[in-house]
C-alpha cells in the first residue's frame, strides 16, 4: 500500500464525547440504516456495542499483528465453557469510555442503564469452571500475556430456567436471536474437521505410515471475540468455532440428487456446537459431546499451527512457543490430535513428536470426585475417531513399560494405572496426566487431594508434575463493575492502582478501625441491598426488607454442595417457632437467598429445587412468624444476577462436605465484597480461612480427614437424627408433608435420601451447622463488630484475584514473558 492511512490500521475515534456521539449515530445510521428518532432499543444497543468495539479495534489488529511477528512463547487456553456474563459494561470500563459514553448517549437522550439491562449475557459455561476460563481471559489480557483462548460458539448457552408449580423447568436461551455485536465471523479462515472412517498403513518412500481415512468432516467456522484489558491498551482474542456443513459432506455422504437429504446433511452439521451440555460434574458418556470436544480441539490446533505459526517453523521448537492449558479433561483429546498432526501430516517420528507434544500441553484438573473423571469408551472412539485410539494405546503401551521399569511386574499397578481401563474405557484424566508437563488442582487442598488420592500413583512416579495453582475471580468484574459503591469508597481510601494490584486491599485493615469508615462501608452494603431489592422486585416481586440479615447460597445444585444442609437449618428455624419453642421476637431477622439450576436430568437435584420453593412458599407466607424469614428463589441464576446479589450479601454459604468442592470460585467473590463466610474446610474456604483469620469466617464441619475415619468406620446417618432433636423434627416436618400440602410423598425420596444413604453426610454435619449459624447470629446483633469483620476480608481477600493466579500460571507452568 502506498497511501499513508493504509499503513496501519486506522485509529480510533476521538475519545470525547463529541466523538463518541458522531461514531454511535454513525453506527446507528449506517449500520443499522435508521435514524435515531426511529431507532428501537435494540438498535440503540446494537450501535453503541459496534461504537465501543470500534475505539478498540485498533489496538486489537496491531496487537494480533504483533503477536503474528513476536517470536515470544504463548498460551492457547482450550476450554469447552466461558461464561463471559454481559460485555458492555465490562468493555466500557477496559477501554475508560464509561463516562464518556454515558454523556454521550444522555445527550442523545438515551439512557445508559436501559442499554446495559438489554444485553442478554452469553452463557456459554455451566458454573464455576466456565466462569473461571472467562476470568483467565481478562486476567490474561490485562497482564498483556500473549495468549489466545479457544472454545465453542454454542448457539444455546446454558438453559433458561423457569419454575412451575416451584420446579424447573427448562427453557432454550436463544442468547443469539438478535445477533451478537461483539463478535466477527471469518469463513474464509475456516478449518475442516473430520470423523470417523477408518486407518490404513502405506509406504511412503520406503517409510511404512498409518493415516486416517475419515468418513465426514465439517467446517469449523471462527468467531473472534475481543478481550480488551483493563486500561493498558491491550486487546487478546478469544476465538469460538462454529460448525457448519462443508460441501464435501453433503455431496460425498448423503447427495444423491435429494434435496432434503442435503438439508438434513447441513442440519446434521451444525448440531455439533449447537447446545451446550447443561451437566456439570456428571458427564454422560454422549457421542454428540465426543464430537463437540474434537471439532473445537482439531480446529484449533490446526488454526494455530497453520495461522499463527510461521510456515517455516521447526517443529522442534515448538515447545518454546506455545504451550496449551487444558481446561479439565474436555479438551484433552488435543493430545492425540496434536500426535496425529506431528506424525502423520508433518511426518516427525513418534518419539520426536511425543517429546514435543509432552512439553507442550497442561493439564488443569476441577474435581475430586470419581464420578466426575471422564471416560470414553474405546467403542466410541474407535467409531469416531480411529486414528486417535490407536495412538492412544500406543501412548498407553510406552507409559505401561515405564510404569514397569520402574515398579517391575506389578500387574495391580499396571491395571491402575493404564490409561485404558479393563471396561475398555479410556480414561482422560490419566491420559492428560501422562501426556501433559504439569498437572495442577485448583487449591492448595485439592492440589494435595489430587496427589494423594485420585492421581496417586502418578505422584509416585513423576512428583515434578504436579503443582498447584490456587483459582481467583477478576476483580474487574467482580469488585469494580458489580460494587461501584465500594469501589469508590476503596478508591477514596488507597487511590486508584488497587484494581490491578489487589493485594494493595491490605491497607485496608487499618480503616476497619476507623468508625466513619465502617459507617461509610455499612452505607455501601445497605445501598447494595436496596439495589437488589430493586432488582427482584421488578424481575420476581421479592422484597428485600433494610433490616434482615442477608444469608446466599447461590451455585449449581448438587448434592455435595449440600443446599438440603441450608433447607434444614430454614426449616428449623420454622420449627421452632412454630412449635413455640422458640418466640418469634427472638429470630434474627433473615432473608435466605438462593439460585441454582439443576442438570435436567438430575433428579434428586430437581427435587431439592422444588423442596426449596415449597419451603419458602409456607415460610414466607405463615404469620406466626411475622415476616421475619423470607426464603427468595429467583429462577435462572446467571453471571449478571450474581453480581448484583454478590455484593448485597451479609453471610456467605460454602458448605460443601470437605474434600468434595475442588476450590469455588463465588466464595472468594462474596469475601471481596465484604460478606463473611460461613463455610467448611474445604476447598479454597480453606486458604479464605487461614487469611481472613479464624475471627472473621464461621468454621464447621468435618475436615477431610474425618470425613475419611467415619466413612471408613461406616456412616449411619440416622444415629445422627437419633442424636439431635431438632434435626428430626426437622426432618419429620418434611416427611409430614407440611411442605407439600400434606401429601408425604413429594419429598419422601429427599428425607430417605438423607436419612438412609447420605453420601454427603448432611446429618453428620447439621448440629455442627446449626450451632456455628448461632454464632452468626450473635456475632451479626453487634453490626459495628460485623461490619468490621466484613472490612478485613476485603482487606485480606486480595490474594484471589485471577491476576494472582495468572502470575502462579505463568511462573510455575508456562515460563512465558509478556508481550512488548
Ligand atoms: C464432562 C462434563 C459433564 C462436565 C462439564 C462441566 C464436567 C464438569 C463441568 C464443570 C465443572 C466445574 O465447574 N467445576 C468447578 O470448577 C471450579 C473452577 O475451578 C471450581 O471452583 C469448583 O470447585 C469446581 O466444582
Amino acid at each position: 500500500a502506498t497511501h499513508p492511512l493504509a499503513l496501519a490500521p486506522v485509529s480510533s475515534p476521538p475519545a470525547t464525547v463529541d466523538g463518541f456521539v458522531r461514531e454511535f449515530l454513525l453506527n446507528l445510521n449506517m449500520e443499522r440504516g435508521v435514524a435515531l428518532s426511529a431507532a428501537t432499543e435494540t438498535d440503540k444497543y446494537m450501535a453503541l456495542a459496534a461504537t465501543v468495539r470500534d475505539y478498540l479495534v485498533a489496538r486489537w489488529l496491531e496487537d494480533q499483528r504483533r503477536q503474528r511477528e513476536d517470536q515470544r512463547k504463548a498460551v492457547c487456553y482450550l476450554s469447552a465453557e466461558y461464561l463471559l456474563g454481559r460485555q458492555l459494561d465490562n468493555n466500557l470500563l477496559a477501554s475508560g469510555l464509561t463516562d464518556i459514553a454515558t454523556e454521550a448517549l444522555a445527550a442523545c437522550g438515551i439512557d445508559i442503564d436501559t442499554m446495559r439491562a438489554h444485553e442478554v449475557e452469553p452463557g456459554l459455561g455451566n458454573g464455576g469452571l466456565g466462569r473461571l476460563a472467562a476470568c483467565f481471559v481478562d486476567s490474561l489480557a490485562t497482564l498483556s500475556v500473549p495468549s489466545i483462548g479457544y472454545g465453542i460458539r454454542y448457539e444455546y448457552g446454558i438453559f433458561r430456567q423457569v419454575f412451575r408449580g416451584g420446579e424447573q423447568i427448562e427453557k432454550p436461551d436463544a442468547w443469539l436471536a438478535l445477533g451478537s455485536p461483539w463478535e466477527f465471523r471469518h469463513p474464509e479462515a475456516a478449518q475442516t474437521v473430520s470423523f470417523a472412517g477408518h486407518t490404513e498403513t502405506y509406504d511412503d518412500g520406503g517409510v511404512i505410515r498409518s493415516r486416517w481415512v475419515p468418513a465426514w468432516s465439517v467446517r469449523a467456522v471462527p468467531y473472534n471475540y475481543m478481550v480488551p484489558g483493563y486500561q493498558n491498551g491491550r486487546v487478546n482474542t478469544l476465538r469460538l468455532w462454529s460448525a457448519e456443513a462443508t460441501k464435501a459432506f453433503d455431496l460425498r455422504t448423503f447427495n444423491s440428487g435429494d434435496y432434503v437429504e442435503a438439508v438434513r446433511a447441513q442440519t446434521f452439521a451444525e448440531n455439533i456446537s449447537k447446545v451446550l451440555y447443561p451437566e456439570d460434574s456428571t458427564p454422560q458418556g454422549k457421542e454428540l459431546r465426543l464430537q463437540q470436544q474434537y471439532f473445537f480441539v482439531a480446529a484449533s490446533i490446526a488454526d494455530y499451527m497453520t495461522k499463527v505459526l510461521p510456515e517455516d517453523f521447526d517443529l522442534e521448537d515448538l515447545p518454546d512457543r506455545v504451550i496449551f492449558q487444558l481446561n479439565d479433561t474436555h479438551p484433552v483429546i488435543a493430545v492425540p490430535e496434536m500426535m496425529r498432526v506431528l506424525v502423520d501430516e508433518r511426518k516427525l517420528d513418534w518419539d520426536a513428536a511425543w517429546a514435543i507434544t509432552q512439553k507442550c500441553f497442561a493439564y488443569t484438573c476441577h474435581t475430586l470426585l470419581p464420578e466426575a473423571l471422564e471416560v470414553w469408551s474405546v467403542d466410541l472412539l474407535g467409531r469416531l475417531l480411529p486414528r486417535h485410539l490407536e495412538i492412544i494405546y500406543r501412548i498407553n503401551d510406552e507409559f505401561l513399560l515405564r510404569v514397569r521399569e520402574r515398579f517391575g511386574d506389578d500387574e495391580q499397578r499396571l491395571r491402575d494405572m493404564s490409561i485404558v481401563s479393563e471396561h475398555r474405557a479410556v480414561r482422560m484424566a490419566y491420559l492428560a496426566t501422562v501426556a501433559g508437563a504439569k498437572v495442577n488442582g485448583v487449591a492448595e487442598l485439592h492440589s494435595q487431594l489430587l496427589r494423594e488420592k485420585v492421581l496417586h500413583q502418578f505422584d509416585e512416579m513423576m512428583p515434578e508434575k504436579f503443582t498447584n495453582v490456587t483459582n481467583g475471580v477478576t476483580p474487574r468484574r467482580f469488585v469494580r463493575l458489580a460494587n461501584p459503591k465500594l469501589s469508590e469508597l476503596i478508591t477514596a481510601a488507597l487511590g486508584t492502582g488497587w484494581l490491578t494490584d489487589l493485594e494493595r486491599l491490605r491497607e485496608l485493615e487499618s480503616y476497619a478501625e476507623d468508625p466513619d469508615f465502617r459507617a461509610a462501608f455499612a452505607d455501601v452494603k445497605a445501598a447494595n441491598k436496596r439495589r437488589l431489592n430493586d432488582v427482584l422486585m421488578k424481575r420476581d416481586g421479592f422484597e428485600i426488607a433494610d433490616d434482615h440479615l442477608l444469608d446466599v447460597m447461590v451455585k449449581r445444585l448438587h448434592e455435595y454442595k449440600r443446599q438440603t444442609l441450608k433447607l434444614l437449618h430454614i426449616v428449623t428455624l420454622y420449627e421452632r417457632v412454630v412449635s413455640g419453642r422458640v418466640a418469634v421476637s427472638d429470630l434474627q431477622p433473615r432473608t435466605f437467598i438462593f439460585g441454582a439450576k439443576a442438570a435436567p436430568g438430575y433428579a434428586m437435584a430437581k427435587r431439592v429445587i422444588h423442596l426449596i420453593n415449597a419451603v419458602g412458599a409456607v415460610v414466607n407466607n405463615d404469620p406466626r412468624l411475622e415476616g421475619r424469614l423470607k426464603v427468595v428463589f429467583p429462577p435462572n441464576y446467571n453471571v449478571t444476577l450474581a453480581e448484583r446479589v454478590i455484593p448485597a450479601a451479609d453471610l456467605s454459604e460454602q458448605i460443601s462436605l470437605a474434600g468434595k468442592e475442588a476450590s469455588g470460585t463465588g466464595n472468594m467473590k462474596f469475601a471481596l465484597n465484604g460478606a463473611l463466610t460461613i463455610g467448611t474446610d474445604d476447598g479454597a474456604n480453606v486458604e479464605i480461612r487461614e487469611l481472613v483469620g479464624d475471627d472473621n469466617f464461621f468454621l464447621f464441619g468435618m475436615s477431610e480427614p474425618e470425613v475419611e475415619e467415619l466413612w471408613a468406620a461406616g456412616y449411619r446417618p440416622g444415629e445422627f437424627a437419633q442424636a439431635d432433636d431438632e434435626l428430626r423434627r426437622a426432618l419429620d416436618l418434611i416427611g409430614s408433608g407440611a411442605f407439600s400440602e400434606g401429601d408425604r410423598s413429594t419429598f419422601e425420596p429427599v428425607v430417605s435420601n438423607l436419612l438412609y444413604d447420605d453420601r454427603f453426610m448432611v446429618l453428620a454435619d447439621y448440629t455442627s451447622y446449626i450451632a456455628a449459624q448461632e454464632r452468626v447470629d450473635a456475632a451479626y446483633a453487634d453490626r459495628d463488630a460485623w461490619t468490621r469483620s466484613a472490612i478485613l476480608n476485603v482487606a485480606r481477600t486480595g490474594f484471589f484475584s485471577s491476576d494472582r493466579s495468572i502470575r502462579d500460571y505463568i511462573d510455575r507452568i508456562w515460563h512465558t514473558q509478556p508481550a512488548r
